[in-house]
């Protein structure tokens, strides 16, 4: 009876957070798009530590679209999330969310795989809302690696952050620097 209360409260929780943010989450689109694979001229490889990024600069250039391999050396869930600072602050409100209802936690981005899903289809597709699936972020489990290929159309002031709660913060941001 318990786990059904919480439950619930997690689906509000989730519909409240889901209902506002639309805007926010396709706001990437003012600097670059999903890329295709085919397009990638070049691979930049990023490593996630608990909590820190390595390099913490990345150079592209207005037009490039490159493929991003992402591996979570740590052992806490991490994210490789491309946006501008004000994006990250909406993502962090959206992430913090999604901890407190039990979706994520600290070393899984699916804690609730092994629950049963049919009580949750409003919490499912609070997550496709939210976009695990964005394609200016990756999510990656510990001691995994996660891909991503961004076309970057336009330059901007962009850092590239992961916005689980504290990681921010606590240093888990670099800067996208566009070159000529
Ligand atoms: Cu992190």
């Amino acid at each position: 009876m318990r786990l059904v209360t919480s439950l619930a409260v997690a689906v509000v929780a989730l519909g409240a957070v889901a209902a506002q943010p639309a805007a926010a989450d396709s706001a990437y689109e003012a600097f670059g798009a999903r890329g295709r694979a085919q397009d990638a001229k070049r691979t930049v490889d990023i490593v996630m530590r608990d909590n820190s990024y390595q390099p913490q600069r990345i150079q592209v250039r207005a037009g490039e679209t490159v493929r991003f391999r992402v591996r979570n050396a740590g052992e806490l869930l991490h994210e490789f999330n491309i946006g501008t600072a004000a994006m990250h602050r909406q993502h962090q409100r959206e992430m913090q969310a999604m901890f407190d209802s039990g979706m994520m936690s600290a070393t899984s981005k699916d804690a609730m795989a092994g629950m049963d899903h049919s009580r949750m289809a409003g919490m499912n597709h609070g997550a496709a809302t939210m976009g695990h699936d964005d394609p200016n972020a990756v999510l990656v489990n510990p001691g995994q690696t996660g891909e991503m290929v961004f076309k970057f159309t336009r330059a901007a002031e962009l850092e590239f952050a992961c916005n689980i709660p504290g990681h921010y913060e606590s240093g888990m941001v670099g800067n996208v620097v566009f070159t000529r």
